[in-house]
Parts: structure tokens; C-alpha cells; sequence
């Protein structure tokens, strides 16, 4: 394929050759011309690390042409816009999906071998934008990825942090935590575009003065103004010409330094203030879920928000379109409460800067936003202190106060005389100290509220937001999350791709309920045998890049047994730990015992202040240590703790399982993705009824499912009835060994001391059920390691799990956004390219 511009593509034809041609030779001559003109590297001394960044420039000169083609399609066309506000875009390495997405990963392969280089040692050499904690900024990934390929008109807005999540380093079994300086070579895929930059205030206080026509208005005196520039990440949709964009905000000083403190001497004091200014979008927050309350972080959320919400407008009076139609030209959703400050924002902007009155500002504001609820955890439902909050936002703390107030009078005429209701339902908190919730306004200001899978919204409607929900269940929905299968399987798992498209042909890519064509297959034995023989050069892969990263070897021919995921109590981590001890110690009893050999494999970060999650990291790999130098068990059980869980090596571990442990208390994981990407895969799942996992075994079917566990209902009865986890402890005596053996220091070289608030947790409160599920979970582990005694009865469950995922397509997902909130239709954009 060459590229033939018309004439609106003029620049890109230089003399007879195509400048962004996607033939070999063009991008050979774009790699070669980068490597000269932008990098300045002499080709013999040029290391994989110049050539990434060389075909990274190559690469997005392609997509250049495609994304000004979508941007100007937008504009004539005068469409509805998605806006997706997030504070986390858990982005992973670009440059192989944007090979893919844009056809191009032969033609590279290709450019580069005939210049001595090899691709995937290429790919290598990116640093991943890792600007997200865990599940909430990847799903916001995937979206993004699924709009495009959709042909969705939206842009995501979010936060360009200079530092992304940490680097996890593992030292003596500890999480160390490393900055992560994934900007420090530069960043190919972004755009500045210092000319699209807000002001954003901060600070002080507010005053009433009379407008020219002698009406009323309100004026924000700030304590300091802060300035918010552009950055743009394009986002190419999958075999289509929609290029969409990502525009992060960065923040700077508005003047390089303060003229007046120069002139006065205090040059320094003005330095700092700019270094003050900068220290906004300096470093994400690594807490996925419990919120924080600090000051930066309301400034990251307001900052973001502000920026996002000033550039719509300019967009909107660009294109010459009254803000009055601001909902009919934004659908705004609203990624957890993190962004949820853009509800006052919104009505501030509008009243106070355009004049709109109160009843049309708020019109057009529930009009325009969504809210997607993304945790029930109480700790986790973010607050301000209202004194904190006054002292940032005064102005947006009136108009809470007054979308409060008109909110409460209708609480009141609809439940006359039900005071404690007003009380639970009022966006300022009033328990302890008082506080303004950020929930309770997302709900308040948007016309539809969704959460993430089917019990977590049933759930949400019942607890969290049950009193909303009674006043208007019209606005609630659910909408179960998704993944993109361009990133988890065509990407993550070639082998299989192959396989796939050789099969059913390649629509899968874009219509994942195609898979189901696979079920006719099941009952070829060639079939089943050439799937074997995929899963297991996946693991092979893994196994080699954890021999790499940590030391120990694993056998593929093993089962590979894996829970990758954030650390945290609900997520119980500690339950498989108590399965693999309950093995150890069976085995030592009984050396001869006939279990299948299993390798148990671990990743995940914990936030960097959760003591009880760092010390889990801790004792898995105790456990490993002991485990895999033990000759008396080594050779039926291996642990392993993969460092840095990440998007990268996320694309080598989900291929690699056979299977996928997601045993949270039921009731605590609103939907989980990763659970959807290991089934995408051909991963069996060990699950309790909970998230998204009710939702697979249901697309799955009962007997290809491992389930075990409380439900959510038995665990709120027990709680409510007053769980006491040494009940638990007295009926099981091989749970108790294992507890005291954690305990004696076992895995500590005698220390006795440093796992102690673990076994403490668990013996005296155990928050998360952990002692109740694990005499299920331990005979539930029994039926996997039965089922996988019979290689062919394993293969088929697999099979199945990958042919019947269709539903857990981000794909899928985004229609329903589109369809039921946003309001949104697909536009065609044609780049003129052939
Ligand atoms: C997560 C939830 O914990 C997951 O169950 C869910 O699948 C994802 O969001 C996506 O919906 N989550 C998170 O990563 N960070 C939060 N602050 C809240 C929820």
C-alpha cells in the first residue's frame, strides 16, 4: 500500500516519494530521516533507544494526517462530542498499538530489519506512561481505545503527571518505591500546544459587585492564579481513519517569575512560587482506593477540571455556538467523584463568567454530565473538610451551599417531615466534622449515574446511593465494564491471534462475540492440541521473564496459578497464601501426596502508606523464598512475585495463566477487569460471587467456573450479626496451623515479630471475611486441581472461556455509554488516504 494525499495532504508528498507512506521503504526513509533530523545520532552509534524514538516520530507522522482529518471532521460537522474526564489514564506503551491499530506492525518489522534492528527489542525500549494507579485509569485506556475504533467523536481530558505511578523494586521481599521518570528522555507521542492554556484560580476569597446593568454578580478574588497548557497524545482507532485525542493538562507559572517580587529583590521567593505552581501536575497519587484529603490533590482534581471545562467552551464559542447548547454539544462523564468538582465549576463558569441565570446554568449542567460510581468501599468515597475546602474553592463552596439548598427543598416536598433523610442525603456531611461530599454532588449534578457491573450497581441502588436512587431511579443504569481486545489479546497473545484469524478470520478484532465461532471447534482434537501448544509458549514466555526478573524458573508444563492485581485486604491476597501454606504443609506431612504441580504467581502494587498490604508483598515472598528452596516441595509448588506489576508485563502474564484468581469478598470488588482479560485469554477463573465475576460465570456457564465463597448478602448478614472470625479459627484446625505457622516466624528466619499484625488482623477482626471463605475456597482449589488432572476436559473450559468473553468487550461498553447516556453517534472520518 502507498498513500496517494489529495491535495489537502499536499505537505506530506515531498517530490515523488510519500512522506507517512505505510509501504516498508517510505517508513524505512521516515526512521532514517528521524534518527538524522530530529535525534541528531550518527546510525553507527545509534542504540535501540535512539531507533524507538526514531520510529516513534515515523510512527506518529502516520497518524498525523488521520488526527487533524477526525479533529476538522468534528468541527464541520457540528456532532455531539464525549468528553471522558479522568484523573487516570493507565495509558501502557504506545508504539506497538499504534502499529497495530494503523496496520502497520509488518511494514516496521520490516523497515527495521533492513536497517539491522529488531522490532520487539525496539518496542522494548519505550517507557510506559503509567499514569493511572490500577483498574479505574485502565479502564479509561481501553475507552478511549474502544471510541476510536467506534468512530466516536470524544476527547479524554485528564492530568499530565510528570511522574506516573511508582517503579515497585523488591528488596528483601519489601515493596521499595522508585520515581517513575518516564518523561526523562522526552515523550514522542505528545503534541504541545502551549497556545491552548487556561488560567486557573486558587484561593482567597469572593466579593458581591453590581454589573453595567446593575444586576448582582459575584467576582473570585484568588490567592493565586495557576496556568494549565495543552498536551495531546493522539489516539488511533483500530482499522479506521478516527483519530481521536487525549489532551493532558500541565501546570506552570503564569509569569516566569513575579515581576514585582524581582523588582523588590525577592527574586527567590518568586522562584518558588513558580516551583509552587508546578507542583500540581507534578506526581499521581498512588492510592487506588482509599481517598486522601490532601490539599494537592483537590488542586490536581480542580485544575484538571477547570482547564477541561474552559477549553469546551472556547471550542463551543469557536464554533460560533451559543453556550446555551452547551449539554446538546457535550456529553461529560464524570470517572468516579475524582473530577466530580466539575458540577460547581460548570455552574461558575456559566453564571459568573457568562452570565447564564441559576435555573438555565443548572439545566444545562445535569444535562451535560454522567457520573460512574466506581466503589462501594466507605474509605474509599472521597470527602473534603469543608474548612479545606472553603479555604480553596470559597466560590464553589457557595454555590454547593446553594445547589444544597434548592436540592434539600426538594428532598423535603417529596418526604415531608423525614428530617434524618434530608440529613443522609445533603452534599455537606454533618457527622463529625463537617464535611462536603463529593459523591452526593456527582449525583446531584448529572442526569444519569452508573456503576461498573451488574451487582455493583444492584448494590449501589440499595446502599451507597439508595436514597438517591428512591428520589430518581430514572437516572440510574448499569453499565458492566470492558476491555479492548486489541491490546489483551491481539497484542498480548500473537499465538493465539494467529490462531483466531487463521480460524474464524479476523472480524473478532472488532466484534468479539464472533468468538463464539470457536465453540465449533471444541471437539477437534488437532484444535485442542495446537491451543496447548499456544499456552504453553506463553508461559514459557512468562517463565522466562520471571527467571529474568527474579530468579526462579518455572515450568510451563506446570498449572500456572495467577493473581495479578492491586494489593489490598479485600482483594485477599492473603486467602491464596493461606491455600499455597495449607499445601506446603500437606505436603511436608506427606511427601508422596498426589497433587498436580503448580507454579502460584503474584504482581500487584501496594500504596505506598498501607501497612498491612506491604507486609502481604513481604510475606509472599517469604513464602516464596522458603517454598522454592525446599527440596521436599519444590518440585509440586513454586511462588513467585512478579516486581512492577504493569501494562507491559500484564501482556505477558494474562496470556500465560491457566488460571485467574479473583476471590475478593463478595460485595467489595465493584467489577474488576482483569478477571475479563485472563478469560479473553483462556483462563479458567477462581472466583466468589462478586463484580463482574457473576456476570462471566454467567456468560461462561456454572460448570466452567470455579465459584466458591460467601455472597454478598451472606457477608453483609454475617456482618450485621457481628462476625467473629475466631469462631472460624476453633472449627478448622488446619487453618490454625497454618496461621501459627506465619506467626512462629517460619518464613522470617525466626522472626516472630514481622508478620504478626497480618495473623492479628485476621485472628481478631479479619475486615474482609478472609477466615469464613477459606475452607471453600482451600476444597474449591481441590475441584481445579482435579479438573486439571484431565488435560482435555482443562483445554475445552478454556476454549469456552475465550469463545463465549464477547460481552467483556470495552467495545461493547462504550455502545451502551453512547446509546443510553451520551446521546452520541458515530462519525465516519475518511483521511483521504488510500
Ligand atoms: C476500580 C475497582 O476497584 C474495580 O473493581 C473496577 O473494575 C475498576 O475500578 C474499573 O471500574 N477502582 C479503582 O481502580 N480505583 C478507585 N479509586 C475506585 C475503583
Amino acid at each position: 500500500k502507498t498513500n496517494t494525499p489529495t491535495t489537502s495532504q499536499g505537505a506530506a508528498a515531498v517530490g515523488a516519494t510519500v512522506r507517512v507512506g505505510l509501504d516498508p521503504a517510505a517508513l524505512q526513509q521516515g526512521i532514517v530521516d528521524h534518527l538524522r533530523y530530529s535525534i541528531g545520532q550518527l546510525p553507527a552509534l545509534a542504540t535501540p533507544a535512539h531507533y524507538y524514538r526514531a520510529l516513534a516520530l515515523a510512527v506518529r507522522d502516520r497518524l498525523q494526517d488521520r488526527w487533524i482529518r477526525t479533529t476538522e471532521t468534528y468541527f464541520e460537522q457540528e456532532r455531539k462530542l464525549a468528553c471522558y474526564l479522568s484523573a487516570e489514564f493507565l495509558l501502557g506503551p504506545h508504539l506497538a498499538n499504534n502499529l497495530l491499530n494503523l496496520g502497520l506492525e509488518e511494514a516496521a518489522r520490516g523497515a527495521l530489519a533492513a536497517l539491522g534492528q529488531d522490532l520487539d527489542t525496539i518496542i522494548d525500549c519505550e517507557p510506559e506512561p503509567g499514569l493511572g494507579n490500577g483498574g479505574l485509569g485502565r479502564l479509561a485506556a481501553c475507552y478511549l481505545d474502544s471510541l476510536a475504533t467506534l468512530a466516536y467523536p470524544a476527547v479524554g481530558y485528564g492530568i499530565r503527571y510528570e511522574f506516573g505511578i511508582f517503579a515497585q523494586q523488591i528488596r528483601d521481599g519489601w515493596q521499595i518505591e522508585r520515581t517513575d521518570k518516564w518523561l526523562h528522555a522526552g515523550n514522542p507521542w505528545e503534541i504541545a500546544k502551549p497556545d491552548i492554556c487556561y488560567e486557573v484560580n486558587w484561593g482567597g476569597h469572593t466579593e458581591t459587585y453590581a454589573d453595567e446593568a446593575g444586576l448582582q454578580r459575584v467576582r473570585w478574588v484568588p490567592f493565586r492564579v495557576v496556568k494549565g497548557l495543552a498536551y495531546d497524545t493522539p489516539i488511533q482507532g483500530f482499522g479506521v481513519d478516527t483519530c481521536n485525542t487525549l489532551r493532558l493538562w500541565s501546570a506552570e507559572a503564569v509569569e516566569s517569575f513575579d515581576f514585582q517580587a524581582f523588582n523588590t529583590g525577592d527574586y527567590f521567593e518568586a522562584v518558588e512560587a513558580k516551583l509552587r505552581s508546578e507542583t500540581v501536575t507534578k506526581v499521581l497519587y498512588p492510592n487506588d482506593e482509599p481517598a486522601i484529603g490532601k490539599r494537592l490533590r483537590l488542586a490536581q482534581q480542580y485544575f484538571f477540571v477547570s482547564c477541561s471545562l474552559q477549553d469546551m467552551l472556547r471550542i463551543l464559542d469557536l464554533a460560533g455556538v451559543p453556550v446555551e447548547r452547551f449539554a446538546e454539544r457535550y456529553a461529560v462523564q464524570l470517572n468516579d467523584t475524582h473530577p466530580s468538582i466539575g458540577v460547581a465549576e460548570l455552574m461558575r463558569l456559566l453564571i459568573d463568567e457568562r452570565h447564564l441565570d441559576w435555573d438555565q446554568a443548572w439545566a444545562i449542567t445535569v444535562a451535560a454530565f454522567g457520573y460512574t460510581n466506581h466503589t462501594l468501599l466507605p474509605e474509599a468515597l472521597e470527602t473534603w473538610s469543608l474548612p479545606l475546602f472553603r479555604e480553596c474553592l470559597p466560590r464553589h463552596l457557595e454555590i454547593i451551599f446553594e445547589i444544597n439548598r434548592r436540592f434539600l427543598d426538594q428532598v423535603r416536598a417529596r418526604f415531608p417531615g423525614d428530617e434524618a433523610r434530608v440529613a443522609r442525603m445533603s452534599l455537606i456531611g454533618e457527622v463529625g466534622d463537617k464535611q462536603v461530599r463529593m459523591a452526593h454532588l456527582a449525583s446531584v449534578g448529572s442526569h444519569a449515574i452508573n456503576g461498573v457491573a451488574a451487582l455493583h450497581t444492584d448494590l449501589l441502588e440499595n446502599s451507597v446511593l439508595a436514597d438517591f436512587h428512591e428520589l430518581w431511579p430514572e437516572r440510574f443504569s448499569n453499565k458492566t465494564n470492558g476491555v479492548t481486545p486489541r491490546r489483551f489479546l491481539a497484542l498480548a497473545n500473537p499465538g493465539l491471534r494467529a490462531l483466531l484469524d487463521r480460524t474464524l478470520g479476523t472480524d473478532w478484532l472488532v466484534d468479539l462475540t464472533a468468538l463464539r465461532r470457536l465453540e465449533a471447534h471444541i471437539e477437534d482434537p488437532a484444535f485442542r492440541s495446537e491451543w496447548r501448544a499456544i499456552k504453553h509458549a506463553n508461559k514459557r514466555r512468562l517463565a522466562d521473564y520471571i527467571a529474568t526478573q527474579t530468579g526462579v524458573e518455572l515450568d510451563p508444563n506446570w498449572l500456572f496459578d495467577i493473581q495479578v492485581k492491586r494489593i489490598h485486604e479485600y482483594k485477599r491476597q492473603h486467602l491464596n497464601l493461606l491455600h499455597i501454606l495449607t499445601l506446603y504443609r500437606r505436603l511436608k506431612a506427606d511427601p508422596g501426596l498426589g497433587i498436580p504441580p503448580r507454579a502460584f504467581i503474584f504482581g500487584g502494587k501496594a500504596a505506598p502508606g498501607y501497612f498491612l498490604a506491604k507486609r502481604i508483598i513481604k510475606l509472599i515472598n517469604a513464602v516464596a523464598g522458603t517454598i522454592n528452596a525446599d527440596p521436599e516441595v519444590n518440585e509440586r509448588l513454586k511462588v513467585a512475585f512478579v516486581p512492577n506489576f504493569n501494562v507491559r508485563n500484564a501482556e505477558l502474564i494474562y496470556p500465560a495463566a491457566d488460571l485467574s484468581e479473583q476471590i475478593s469478598t463478595a460485595g467489595k470488588e465493584a467489577s474488576g477487569t482483569g478477571n475479563m482479560k485472563f478469560m479473553l485469554n483462556g483462563a479458567l477463573t477462581i472466583g466468589t460471587l462478586d463484580g463482574a465475576n457473576v456476570e462471566i460465570r454467567e456468560q461462561v456457564g456454572d460448570e466452567n467456573f470455579f465459584l466458591f465463597g460467601l455472597t454478598a448478602d451472606e457477608v453483609a448478614r454475617l456482618q450485621r450479626q457481628g462476625y467473629r472470625s475466631a469462631d472460624w479459627l476453633d472449627s478448622h484446625a488446619e487453618l490454625r496451623a497454618v496461621l501459627d505457622m506465619i506467626g512462629s516466624g517460619h518464613f522470617a528466619s525466626g522472626d516472630s515479630e514481622v508478620f504478626r499484625p497480618l495473623v492479628e488482623n485476621l485472628t481478631d477482626s479479619d475486615p474482609f471475611l478472609v477466615l469464613a471463605d477459606y475452607a471453600a475456597y482451600v476444597a474449591c482449589q481441590e475441584r481445579v486441581a482435579s479438573a486439571w488432572s484431565d488435560p482435555e476436559r482443562w483445554t475445552r473450559m478454556a476454549i469456552l472461556n475465550t469463545a463465549r468473553c464477547g460481552r467483556f468487550s470495552s467495545d461493547r461498553a462504550i455502545r451502551e455509554y453512547a446509546d443510553e447516556i451520551w446521546g452520541l453517534q458515530p462519525v465516519a472520518v475518511s483521511a483521504h488516504i488510500a
